[in-house]
């Protein structure tokens, strides 16, 4: 008798028709082969995989994507709920009938002449409650490589799943890689993605923002957890206490950087658990605990340097567990080595841009691609949290929720209740970066960095929300913060990176009630003299701009969030309904 898993991949077989079908085992050697195989594979613009100089680089491999697929397209991505609705204003809706139809024909064939891989995979500790099995297929060399890095890959998921059906189906095809025949599709009411056309990031790597974001949202909201665009973090400090904390940022905002923090303030350090995804579960002792579903760190390479990430540098070049992957960065011809903007030292003499072409500053165009990034196993990082593979994750004591905001936003705000802080993260808003196609640096709303990942109806996930806060007898504070305030010349006001961690004190300082605060309208920011500034010199002045809430400028941010949450209008909890109007008062 064959299993479900069994079943679903011959039904994927005789659809997508491949040479040959591989299963994938999770084994350290099986890693090195798929390796080879890569280096060996031909697409246009050289091998899917090639090796780097693995004496400055241990372990790392460079992929150069197709030069049309370079981020998350999110005009391309569907959710199909059987009814409209149910996906909201947030989300592309397709009826899962036409969506099937459409992909069916995609699919047909599509693997012909190559290798299907098959993927048993696990989002979050095999042991964890929390965690759940995962099987997807694919017939990109460099996507089995990746989930092998991003997710625990392995047979005994299938062991797990010898007697049930309910793990969640992923299937991936590069397709021709022609952008009008892509598409990213989820059911999730199946518990099914179904993604054809691109091979990169988000869009292929299916683990990531297709099972643990979108379909995994939805399955919180039936079974009553959240899955959040959410770093988690531990804060010990100058006692060895430590506070774990999560965070929401937009894509691009600043996650992992705030995960790998290297503190500018003695006594306090930073251990990390996750640079990207948590899932959030209540207790039974009533708090928040959290876990990251992800194995590895799928992280932007420009800006990473030794002065702004060095733990993050270590990560990178010590490939002591799986494969450095690194993808759409440029190459130092001289050297073999990777490159990219923002990296210590000056451009190298020869370079290669990130579609492999010679390159020089005085072309003008970026030498890496700006969302070129690598791909590394968390293990590697020096700075590991000690709880980072227990099953059960981690209690919460606070949730930050940030945007790059150049205007407007303080520094740090504490929302004065569970509602506000939900409302807090309903209202935020991001300037737009290079992580997804499109126009960048234009602010447009993100609720809990969630908007392209929330699986179904934004109106619906905020009802959620606000129940998640009601049942917890011990509910973690929440925040927002905002690391890119700038001052009238566009200079940002903050030093940012491990300057960050004065922020983080004064939070953690307010969990423990150790600290007053200043009350305003948009809600409770520092004073001043709270915000501990040993070794950074910085006018009282520029800190008190950084902290200003001044109302009356506040009336164009008021307009933009009722104009944004108008289409939700008729699911759109009275919470938050009650919290825009309120703003709106205050802003007139
Ligand atoms: P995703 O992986 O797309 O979800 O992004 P992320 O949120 O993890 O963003 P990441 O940490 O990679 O940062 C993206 C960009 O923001 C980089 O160019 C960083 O240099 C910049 N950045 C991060 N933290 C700060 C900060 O505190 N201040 C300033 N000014 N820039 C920052
Ligand atoms: C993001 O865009 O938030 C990412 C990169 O983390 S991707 O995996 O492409 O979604
Ligand atoms: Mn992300």
């Amino acid at each position: 008798m064959s299993t479900a898993v069994e079943r679903w991949i011959e039904e994927q077989e005789r659809l997508a028709k491949p040479a040959k079908v591989y299963w994938m085992d999770g084994s350290e050697g099986e890693a090195w082969r798929l390796l080879e195989i890569g280096m060996s594979e031909e697409r246009l613009n050289g091998p899917v995989f090639q090796k780097l100089d693995h004496q400055t680089w241990p372990t790392a491999y460079l992929h150069r994507s197709h030069q049309t697929d370079v981020a998350r397209v999110e005009h391309l991505t569907f959710i199909c709920h059987p009814n409209r609705e149910d996906a909201g204003p947030n989300n592309n809706w397709m009826d899962p009938v036409k969506a099937k139809k459409i992909l069916s024909k995609l699919s047909d064939g599509c693997m012909a002449g190559r290798t299907m891989y098959v993927i048993p995979y696990m989002m979050g500790h095999p042991d964890s409650p929390y965690a759940k099995a995962c099987v997807m297929v694919t017939d990109s060399t460099y996507v089995a490589v990746s989930m092998r890095i991003m997710t625990r890959v392995g047979t005994r998921i299938l062991d797990k799943l010898r007697n049930r059906d309910d793990f969640i189906k992923g299937f991936h095809s590069i397709g021709d890689l022609n952008p009008d025949r892509r598409y990213i599709t989820h059911f999730p009411h199946e518990s099914l993605v179904w993604s054809v056309g691109s091979g990169y990031g988000g869009n292929a790597l299916l683990g990531k923002k297709c099972v643990a974001l979108r379909i995994a949202s939805y399955l919180g909201y039936k079974q009553g957890w959240l899955a959040e665009h959410m770093v988690i973090m531990g804060i010990e400090d100058h006692r060895g206490n430590t506070t774990y904390i999560t965070a929401a940022l937009p894509s691009a905002c600043g996650k992992t950087n705030l995960a790998m923090m290297e503190s500018a303030l003695p006594g306090y350090r930073v251990w990390t658990l996750g640079d990207d995804i948590s899932w959030l579960n209540i207790g039974p002792d009533g708090r928040l605990w959290a876990i990251n579903p992800e194995a590895g760190y799928f992280g932007v390479a420009p800006g990473t340097s030794m002065q702004t990430n060095p733990n993050m540098m270590k990560t990178i070049r010590r490939g002591a567990f799986n494969p450095t992957l690194f993808t759409n960065v440029a190459l130092d011809t001289d050297r073999n080595e990777p490159w990219w903007e923002g990296l210590d030292g000056a451009p190298p003499e020869n370079l290669l841009d990130w579609q492999g072409n010679p390159w020089k500053p005085e072309v003008g165009t970026k030498a890496a691609h700006p969302n070129s990034r690598f791909t590394a196993s968390i293990v590697n990082s020096p700075m590991l949290d000690k709880e980072a593979e227990n099953p059960k994750g981690v209690p919460i004591s606070a949730i930050i929720f940030g945007g790059r905001r150049t205007r407007l936003i303080p520094l740090v705000v504490e929302s004065f209740n569970w509602s506000h802080g939900v409302f807090l993260g309903a209202r935020m808003g991001s300037e737009t970066t290079a992580a997804a196609a499109g126009k960048v640096g234009v602010v447009r709303r993100d609720p809990m960095a969630m908007l392209p990942f929330c699986g179904y109806n934004m109106a619906d996930y905020w009802r959620h929300y606000l129940n998640i806060g009601h049942r917890m007898s011990r509910p973690p504070k929440i925040f927002s913060v905002n690391w890119f305030r700038a001052d009238e010349n566009g200079k940002f006001l903050w030093p940012g990176f491990g300057e960050n961690i004065r922020v983080l004190k004064w939070i953690i300082d307010r969990v423990n009630g150790a600290v007053p605060a200043r009350e305003t309208a948009a809600g409770l920011v520092p004073r001043v003299e709270d915000l501990d500034m040993t070794g950074l010199d910085m006018p009282k002045d520029r800190l008190e701009k950084l902290f200003a809430v001044d109302m009356k400028d506040w009336k164009s941010e008021a307009d933009e969030v009722r104009s944004f949450l108008k289409p939700y209008r008729g699911r759109l909890p009275g919470e938050i309904r009650e919290q825009a109007e309120k703003l709106e008062r205050q802003a007139r």
